[in-house]
């Protein structure tokens, strides 16, 4: 059976890396204009690079949960899984995911704004770092803010255009493009669960749902 799984940060919430929409969610803190497009980079790149440097040092100190370490079971299992994330923490890998599809870009990765090279991050990272293929200081994080294409694309769609199921993990399908992926997926014909702590925006989309911490529901379902 073909599998298609969309985590968003509900996944790692329970690792301690805190949501977006929640009452004390990222969003509700930070103005997204301000911290997660070009535009606030472009405008006050020192602003931007404190937030992310902050979010990879808690990134270090978090670890895996049971959802983590249940995805990376299946995909050791006999099914075919594309596992599709919106986070940027590394968490999926080292709770044993493998391929895992990054289409809003990872926080251990810097980007040159310049040529676009694209190499591991430092703790801390600055825009004056040079650019190790360059040299030029144009080191953003490698992160798809608002207004940027994701990542993969053609990939997860086609993937979406082959799956028997499509099940979204702790996201609450306020963003798009990856909030529609379950119209998509259904539109093709794949069965569709949602599994989160509360419906999320577009939960009448999907066929089922299990409502649950992410620690519970996850490696029930995978069971
Ligand atoms: C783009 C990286 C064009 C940064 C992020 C219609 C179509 C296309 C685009 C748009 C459109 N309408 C509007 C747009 C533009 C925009 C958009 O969607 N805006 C929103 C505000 C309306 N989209 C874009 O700009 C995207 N780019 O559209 O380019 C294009 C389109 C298609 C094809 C080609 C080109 C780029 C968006 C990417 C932005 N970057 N992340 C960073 O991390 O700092 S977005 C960020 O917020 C996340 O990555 C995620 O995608 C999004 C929402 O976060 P969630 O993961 O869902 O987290 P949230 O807090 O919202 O929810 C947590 C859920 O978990 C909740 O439901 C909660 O109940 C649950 N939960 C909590 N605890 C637990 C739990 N569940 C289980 N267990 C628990 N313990």
């Amino acid at each position: 059976m073909k599998i298609v799984i969309l985590t968003g940060a509900g996944v790692s919430a329970e690792s301690g890396m805190g949501t977006f929409q929640d009452e004390n969610g990222l969003w509700t803190q930070v103005n997204i204009e301000d911290v997660a497009t070009p535009e606030a980079f472009a405008r006050n790149p020192a602003k931007v690079h404190a937030l992310y440097n902050a979010r990879r040092s808690n990134c270090l100190k978090a670890e895996p949960n049971a959802a983590h370490f249940a995805l990376a079971e299946l995909q050791n299992s006999r099914h075919d899984v594309t596992l599709v994330t919106q986070n940027i923490d590394n968490l999926h890998e080292r709770g044993g995911g493998t391929d895992v599809i990054h289409m809003h870009g990872e926080l251990m990765k810097a980007l040159c704004a310049s040529c676009g090279a694209v190499w591991p991050a430092p703790e801390a990272m600055d825009k004056d770092d040079p650019c190790p293929s360059c040299g030029k200081p144009q080191t953003r994080p490698d992160i798809v803010w608002f207004g940027e294409i994701p990542y993969h694309m053609d990939r997860i769609e086609r993937a979406l255009s082959e799956c028997d199921l499509f099940v979204a993990i702790g996201t609450s399908g306020a963003v798009y493009p990856a909030a529609g992926f379950v119209q998509m997926a259904d539109a093709f014909g794949a069965d569709t669960l949602e599994l989160n702590l509360a419906p999320s925006d577009v939960q009448s989309a999907f066929a089922a749902h299990r409502y649950g911490p992410a620690t519970e529901v996850v490696p029930q379902w995978v069971a």
